[in-house]
């Protein structure tokens, strides 16, 4: 046994074991991962042998005693892919993409969230990786300074590679197409195993890839036909009402439905916005069943769904893998039809989620970021700037802009992990004893506040009666890593189908001259925005490819598609690939009806992956006039209110060519000298 293990093969098998017995340990206590049946429980444990054996294989190719250094590099990479993937899913529970990773630029605003995801207890995995490197000192003595005979690595690969696929043909007996079916990401961890899995994942980026490229004229065509169909024509008595009306968007961070008349230590949480959902100013409609529909792009999934009304992708937020791509979203629609202006106001820096470019393709004229707001260090907490400041400090800007405009203010205090200063937490914490969730009361309570003072200086200014104020939950606050909180919030167990219920976010829309509806119970989700706000200026939103209905429509489509093929209606429920009576909870037995609705969904989501692989609007004009954006026109630069009106007098008069022209050298000279000019006035 001893020589055994202090032999080269020895050392593989230990590191072997230790990287299976790791994985599978890091599956049990850090992963959801819904394990049904004996079987999958058997292809959980299995799971890792076949790429261990693949990828600590190639280290036995190395010469002599480098074969040690090899595994013990190899099994810290792959140490480190498992751990990483623990402390994402501690948060998103989701596991990582290659889109998110290449979204680095992204990790240095989440510093503080990271570090409140890893805790000491972690140090044990790298245990195992210590007693590696001592066995190694400790037996490379005694071995051989020769290569060992090929014939061995190639052996043990080629187990690596029977082993999978024993592993997949036993996986696609218990979940038939499990790699075609992109959907979830956790069937082909529990499936498949984590290490695999990024395997596929790679392969699935490079196919997307190579997807745009292969694209072409006639693709958008079925896609068209689809939304020409599923088009709502709009309700007469609202259609052009609120035409050439200022548009006030309001971004509620991480704010859950549940929120909403949530009593806690015998107070309301969020009254100011409870008073908004119960109309006692008569102004506000509510949508009580509005879903989110985001996956991993979380606030840019949102983002993208609520202004272009297209689904994020199944991985990674297309915000940033797609940020390149043709769209018509209403920024520019609104432009292009209505002359109007539009902004994002974020006091986050403006390249995150990649914002700062492809806000340009989304026609977004000005976008206010952290620079534009004073950022000293008593305003800001966790990802930017307090959300109080930030509705103050963005007032005068509002009341400058040019009319009609459309605006979104994009609130940040109340996002994970829902640090609070003492001094702006005016109502305790809960006691779950789950720091994060406790304080979301608090942070909620705070955006609360800063809306309603957003809303008296909007009346000040004369912006409120007159203005659409459409206010909306991005996404979850609460992950499903804290179900045992969640169940002590609601006193009952959160069952899959609660939590997919608790995916409510707020949508509340007032309409100038329109009273209230109050509490609507319709079921709809974000994707519906956008056709909703432009029957309401009388645009007509069937000339654009858009998968959401007016809510607004007798026919209004209420099937709402969750982003992993989940759906809820009026009637039904899919909650990971089980039926259920939305109203009761009860689980059904699949029928010809609710296999429909699946396919419908499936059919949906997938047409809306193409436009965005495809970068399939490219191929497409909405309107006989419509000019495609163009990014140039736009500059995100400290001076860009000045640099717009620089161009807006420059262009008067003038052919368009040569704008274009124009356009295309302006960047780096035109730019320096604005600067100096700018700087100049300053002093
Ligand atoms: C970052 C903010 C948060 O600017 O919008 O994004 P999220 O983490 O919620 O996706
Ligand atoms: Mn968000």
């Amino acid at each position: 046994m001893r020589n055994f293990i202090s032999s080269k093969m020895g050392f593989f098998t230990v590191a072997a074991l230790f990287i299976w017995l790791k994985s599978y340990v890091i599956y049990l206590t850090e992963f959801n991962l819904d394990i049904q049946n004996l079987l999958q429980h058997f292809l959980l444990l299995i799971n890792p042998i076949s790429s261990t054996l693949v990828f600590l294989g190639i280290a036995l190719f190395g010469r002599g005693r480098r074969v040690g250094g090899y595994i013990i590099i190899i099994h810290s990479i792959m140490s480190l892919l498992l751990y990483a993937n623990a402390v994402f899913y501690r948060f998103n529970s989701d596991f990582i993409t290659l889109p998110v990773l290449t979204q680095t630029s992204n990790f240095g605003s989440l510093g503080s969230s990271i570090v409140s995801l890893v805790t000491w207890t972690d140090i044990f995995y790298i245990l195992d990786i210590l007693i590696l490197i001592v066995l190694f000192n400790w037996s490379k003595q005694v071995w051989s300074a020769d290569r060992m005979k090929i014939k061995r690595p190639l052996i043990i690969m080629a187990l690596g590679v029977l082993v999978f696929s024993i592993n997949l043909g036993l996986a696609e007996t218990d979940r038939p197409q499990l790699l075609k079916r992109t959907f979830d990401r956790n069937y082909i961890v529990k499936y498949l195993g984590a290490y695999n899995f990024a395997i596929y994942d790679t392969l699935q980026n490079l196919k997307s890839s190579t997807e745009r490229v292969l694209a072409d004229s006639n693709d958008i065509v079925e896609v068209q036909n689809y939304t020409d169909n599923k088009y709502a024509e709009p309700n007469e008595e609202l259609f052009g009402i609120a035409k050439g009306k200022n548009i006030i968007k309001i971004h509620l961070e991480s704010f859950q439905s549940f929120l909403i008349d949530y009593e806690l230590h015998g107070e309301e949480v969020t009254p100011f916005i409870n008073s908004l959902v119960h109309d006692e100013t008569e102004d506000f409609t509510y949508f009580e069943n509005f879903f989110h529909q985001t996956e991993q792009g979380k606030t840019a999934d949102a983002e993208l769904i609520m202004d272009a009304s297209l689904y994020g992708l199944p991985q990674g937020a297309a915000f940033v893998t797609k940020g390149k791509n043709t769209y018509q979203a209403l920024p520019a629609i609104l432009s292009q039809e209505q002359g109007y202006t539009s902004a994002v106001f974020h006091g986050d820096s403006k390249s995150f989620w990649n914002r700062d470019e492809i806000y340009k393709q989304l026609g977004i004229d000005y976008f206010f970021d952290e620079a534009y707001y004073d950022m000293s260090e008593e305003q800001v907490i966790g990802y930017g700037l307090k959300d109080k400041p930030f509705f103050k400090e963005s007032m005068p800007i509002l009341e400058t802009m040019e009319q009609p405009f459309y605006a979104h203010m994009m609130t940040l205090t109340h996002h994970h992990p829902y640090l609070i200063d003492e001094e702006d937490a005016t109502i305790e914490p809960a006691e779950t004893n789950d720091s994060s969730v406790d304080r979301y009361f608090q942070t909620a309570r705070y955006l609360d506040e800063s809306l309603e003072q957003f809303f008296n200086d909007l009346k000040e200014a004369g912006l409120y009666d007159d203005s659409i104020i459409m206010i909306y939950g991005d996404h979850y606050g609460i992950s499903e890593n804290h179900t045992q909180a969640l169940s002590e919030l609601f006193g009952e167990e959160i069952t899959p189908f609660k939590y997919a219920e608790l995916q409510r976010v707020p949508f509340m829309i007032k309409i100038p001259g329109v009273d209230g509806e109050g509490i609507v119970s319709k079921y709809s989700g974000q994707i519906d925005a956008v056709p909703t706000l432009l029957h309401l200026l009388g645009i007509n939103a069937q000339n654009y490819i858009q998968f959401g209905t007016d809510l607004f429509s007798e026919d209004h489509n209420g099937l709402v598609a969750f982003r992993n093929g989940d759906f809820f209606t009026e009637e039904y429920a899919m909650v990971r690939g089980v039926f259920y009576d939305t109203k009761t909870g009860e689980e059904l037995e699949p029928n010809d009806k609710l296999e429909n609705l699946k396919r419908k969904v499936e059919q949906e989501l997938g047409l809306s992956d193409k436009v965005l692989q495809g970068d399939l609007l490219r191929f497409y004009s909405p309107t006989e006039n419509w000019e495609p954006v163009d990014h140039k026109k736009y500059f995100y630069d400290e001076n860009q209110l000045m640099i717009s009106q620089f161009l807006k007098e420059k262009w008067l008069g003038t052919e368009e060519e040569e704008v274009a022209d124009y356009m295309d050298g302006f960047l780096d000279e035109d730019v320096q000298h604005l600067n100096k000019q700018t700087s100049n006035k300053k002093q």
